[in-house]
């Protein structure tokens, strides 16, 4: 066997883990994108940068958060909803770059999701201590669409619970290239991410970034 196959640049394992019907982790999935991805999450948040923004109740999130797409995620004290704007400067979010659309288009294939059209992307940065309390995604108008979640540099512990809150929950680690694909009967499962421990990776440094893509749809 010739080792030197793992060190090429051209090598990037990918494998899938089921996780619970309709829902599936795309090990190494976004791997073959990894600085192209990065090099757009950096361009975006030089247009709109990053914010952490406030709850309905008031705290701020230890996430920082921007978006591209047709539409992007907001909180503040009047509740979580997407628009078509940035709450910073009132423009347009940047639009999502093909490079992403491509990328949630074909995971979601992989999965059993033909024809996601995804028009929105949250773009989550993690630094350590931040954390994503345990949370269903269900601002969105179309809850037929599945979600495809990329994770990038330093790894985090998802939980990935049931339908209510208090149901137990899996620890499911992901790291730096893992494509989580989640709908069907797992679409409204409850979810969330432990404090990220500090680290350093090659390629994001002190952060874990996450592209959640979804389809919002038309909002009022
Ligand atoms: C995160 N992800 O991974 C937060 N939601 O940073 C999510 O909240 C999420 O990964 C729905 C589906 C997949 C996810
Ligand atoms: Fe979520």
């Amino acid at each position: 066997m010739n080792l030197d196959l793992f060190d090429h640049p051209d090598f990037h394992p990918h494998w899938r883990e089921e996780l619970a019907p309709g829902a599936v982790v795309l090990r190494g999935g976004a791997l073959k994108d990894d600085t192209a991805l990065l090099a757009e999450i950096n361009r975006i948040a030089g247009l709109v940068p990053f914010q952490y923004r406030a709850t309905p109740g008031g705290y701020a999130m230890s996430v920082a958060m921007t978006n591209c797409g047709d539409v992007g995620w907001v909180t503040d004290r009047q509740g979580y909803r997407y628009q078509a704007t940035s709450p910073e400067n009132q423009q347009p979010w940047p639009a999502m770059p093909a490079l992403f659309r491509s990328l949630a288009v074909d995971a979601a294939d992989q999965a059993g999701f033909p024809d996601f059209q995804p028009d929105a992307c949250l773009i989550n940065r993690y630094q350590p201590g931040a954390k994503m309390s345990l949370h269903q995604d269900k601002d969105e108008h179309d809850f037929a669409a599945p979600i495809v979640s990329v994770s990038l540099g330093l790894p985090a512990i998802f939980q990935f619970g049931g339908m209510e809150r208090s149901d137990k929950t899996q620890r499911v680690a992901l790291t730096h290239g893992d494509i989580v694909v989640w709908g069907g009967p797992s679409r409204l499962r409850y979810h969330g991410i432990l404090p990220l421990k500090a680290g350093e990776h090659p390629l994001t440094g002190q952060y874990r970034f996450n592209l959640t893509f979804r389809t919002a749809g038309s909002q009022a």
